[in-house]
């Protein structure tokens, strides 16, 4: 692994290297990390990083500019079949740049846009006040009803109906349940507006067809091509023919400029591997794991979020353990699990700390850790919630879960080149 870095400057190679180790030897289960395959980390640090392009092929601002054509009209036309879109755009930089690029595209200053609120698992992108689209297009927000913690669909539409919005937003970072798509795009159209759904959480479940489609019914669709993807750091966007040509100059010129063509390479690679049957037996596991957790940590007291999971996403109210959200978090990290604490609905707790954790199943499928192993961590967790300022405690739980990744290398095929 980087044995040219090893050689020209070995302090920074140390401390990649510690991360390396502290990844092999932790169980993560940070909803949106997945783990990136050699290949996808070799095209990352591909010569296409050397080029500087601007533009969509056969029409670029820079010369020398062909091979990068091919490569970008081949990715295209992957991301097309895999998703059974009819059209795509991979110059977004992360699922961040993506949604921006739609905003480009179809917002004018001080439309009403209607999305999911963060603290019921949207994203920050959405309109929360902390994001600086915020000052520049008129955000409105729905969230879940309190009794089934799943969206609320009657209310949407009358907010709908109140703000008229533009464009609403379907989708989140922390949202465990399908999502109605259909009604979605209706309510949209009822009001005259468009929709879009950024499916980046869900985005690998889509593509192996183990969660429902957002494409048949959404005008855009966005996503980063991390979390359940399993690909590089980056962003993608799809939509509808009548929208190709706004989508990309919302894209370039509006939101970035020169592509990340290394990054664009990985994305290329993935939208060929994501169609394949071993990615679709991946993500199966995914799902059958996420809810094998959420059923296990029920069963040992935990509150879960909607009583369940329809995705990789386990939401936990920690209150019924009589602990905070960053205290699990820290006491996990010191186990080696690493989750995240996150807001839960109608939170009594600040951001900073939280009544909530998220967990999430796709790198530990990844690993191959299946129901058995998922049902052990479990127990972890519930050891750990029960003595989290315990340091033997913590100790003893160290152990277990070393020992339970160990089997599972990070990268079975042998150390990194
Ligand atoms: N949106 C953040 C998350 O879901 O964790 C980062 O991708």
């Amino acid at each position: 692994m980087l044995k040219h870095t090893r050689m020209s400057d070995p302090e920074l190679f140390d401390i990649v290297a510690e991360e390396l180790d502290r990844q092999e030897h932790n169980i993560e289960m940070i909803a949106s990390e997945s783990t990136e395959s050699e290949e996808l980390l070799e095209l990352s640090g591909c010569v296409f990083a050397n080029k500087t392009t601007e533009g969509y092929p056969g029409a670029r601002f820079q010369a020398g500019s062909q091979v990068a054509d091919k490569m970008e009209r081949l990715g295209i036309e992957r991301a097309k079949a895999l998703y059974g879109a009819d059209h795509a755009n991979l110059q977004p930089y992360s699922g961040s740049t993506a949604n921006y690029s739609v905003y480009a595209a179809v917002l004018k200053p001080g439309d009403p846009v209607l999305g999911m609120r963060l603290d019921h698992g949207g994203h920050l992108t959405h309109g929360s006040p902390a994001n600086f689209m915020s000052k520049f297009f008129n955000f409105h927000s729905y969230g879940l009803n309190s009794e089934t913690e799943l969206i609320d669909y009657d209310e949407l539409e009358a907010i709908a109906e109140k703000h008229r919005p533009r464009l609403l937003i379907a989708g989140g970072s922390a949202y465990p349940r399908l999502i109605d798509y259909g009604r979605m795009a209706k309510i949209a159209r009822s009001v005259g507006g468009l929709l879009m759904v950024d499916m980046a959480h869900v985005a690998g479940l889509v593509a192996a067809g183990v969660v429902p489609s957002p494409v048949p019914h959404a005008d855009f669709v966005t996503s980063s091509t991390t979390k359940t993807l399993c690909g590089p750091r980056g962003g993608l966007a799809l939509c509808r023919a009548e929208h190709a040509k706004a989508l990309d100059k919302g894209v370039f010129p509006g939101a970035v400029s020169s592509i990340h063509l290394n990054i664009m390479a990985a994305k290329t690679w993935l939208f060929k591997h994501a169609a394949g049957t071993e990615f679709k037996a991946l993500m199966e596991q995914v799902v059958k794991n996420a809810k094998a957790l959420a059923s296990e940590l029920s069963n040992l007291g935990f509150r879960v979020i909607s009583g369940g999971t329809d995705n990789h996403i386990v939401l936990l109210d920690l209150r019924s353990k009589g602990i905070t959200g960053s205290l699990f978090q820290d006491a996990l990290e010191y186990v080696g699990i690493t989750v995240n604490k996150n807001m839960i609905p109608a939170d009594p707790e600040k951001p900073s700390v939280t009544s909530g954790v998220r967990i999430g199943t796709t790198s530990v499928s990844q690993r191959g850790l299946k129901e058995a192993e998922i049902c052990q961590i479990a127990d972890i967790m519930n050891q750990v919630a029960a003595a989290p300022k315990d340091e033997a405690a913590l100790n003893r739980c160290k152990a277990e879960a070393m020992e339970l990744i160990k089997p599972f290398p990070l990268y079975p095929k042998g150390p990194l080149n």
